[in-house]
């Protein structure tokens, strides 16, 4: 149909994308088996089967293991680069990827190791495939504040190949206030500041990040909309969502995608954009998340091009990098 033929022509900008979570069922069995890891699961179908999840910590919990594999530069480029080819085949031209680097640092696998493996395939994308990238480093609000410090000190070598950092993982009872302070000293080196926030967590975690990480924007931002004061703040300042359909399907952030937040979101004036999180557990990547959501609350055309204008406007690829893309 017209519409599926829109969204996949629009030149488009992925914001919100943990390269951990594009790691596909089959590749993960590939790299286990040349690492000679034993997966607790004996296929791709039984893990495909264990993919249904109440709320973000069963999802987590997965996803941790999951990553477990990764142990070579290759198979870091290999994750990143099989999720470059695919939404290069959905016309995404502009990518900004989460990785958690603790998640791999606490098995024993260096900094380098990893941000090497990505870095590779993300400039051989750009090379090959015309893809721009920003890199972020999250952190995991699971642990410690002084874990974040110590994986900010090994990330120093590597700043100017970092261009942002984000908070994510376990949101309940691990507020933005908890890293106030590696995020002040963040801001001092010069990088972008984003944080998941109001996803399971209340409209208070969304002021926090706001007024004590000092984001430049927000991940998921759903629970803003129980805050009137709030979707006020973040309509004035016209602050980038980045909003993830099958996301909040899967870990039941919303009960059915007919009362997913985005219509209200478009309508308040607020600058949501759309993006696939985990791809590989939530069931879509860019294409599937615009065509699904457009599918269940009955998005215009309009609606679709100003989402993805939106993604473009709010990246943080440079002027004229937007300015091609628009
Ligand atoms: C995540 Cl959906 C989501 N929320 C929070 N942290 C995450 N890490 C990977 N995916
Ligand atoms: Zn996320």
């Amino acid at each position: 149909p017209e519409i599926a033929r829109l969204i996949q022509a629009l030149p488009k900008a992925e914001l919100h994308l943990h390269i951990e979570g594009s790691f596909e069922p089959e590749l993960m069995f590939a790299i286990a088996k040349r690492n000679r890891i034993t997966l607790s699961y004996d296929s791709v179908e039984a893990l495909k089967e264990a993919y249904q999840f109440n709320n973000l910590q069963e999802f987590l919990d997965l996803y941790y293991q999951g990553m477990n594999v990764l142990q070579t530069r290759q198979d870091y480029y290999d994750l990143t680069r099989a999720y470059l080819d695919k939404v290069h085949s959905q016309n995404v031209r502009h990518v900004e990827i989460f990785w958690d680097p603790q998640g791999h640092l606490e098995r024993g696998i260096d900094f380098a190791t990893q941000i090497d493996g990505i870095l590779q395939a993300l400039k051989e994308a750009r090379a090959q495939h015309g893809i721009s990238y920003r890199l972020i480093m999250s952190f995991l609000r699971h642990l410690p504040e002084e874990s974040a410090f110590e994986t900010l000190e090994l990330a120093k070598p590597y700043l100017d190949e970092i261009y942002g950092v984000g908070l994510d993982s376990s949101e309940m009872g691990h507020p933005p206030e908890k890293f106030q302070g590696v995020f002040a000293a963040c801001r001092d080196l010069g990088l972008r500041i984003t944080a998941h926030a109001g996803e399971e967590g209340p409209a208070d975690y969304v002021w926090q990040a706001l007024d004590l990480l000092q984001v430049d924007r927000v991940d998921h931002g759903n629970r803003s909309l129980e805050d009137d004061t709030l979707i006020e703040r973040l309509k004035e300042s016209q602050m980038v969502l980045t909003v993830c359909p099958l996301s909040n399907l899967k870990l039941q952030v919303v009960k059915d995608l007919n009362d997913h937040p985005i219509p209200a979101m478009l309508q308040a004036g607020l600058k949501a954009t759309i993006n696939s999180d985990d791809p590989a557990y939530f069931g879509g990547y860019m294409n599937e998340n615009l065509m699904q959501l457009q599918q269940a609350v009955g998005l215009s055309a309009d609606d679709i091009i100003t989402l993805t204008r939106n993604s473009i406007e709010g990246s943080w690829a440079e002027e004229a990098r937007k300015k091609e893309l628009l």
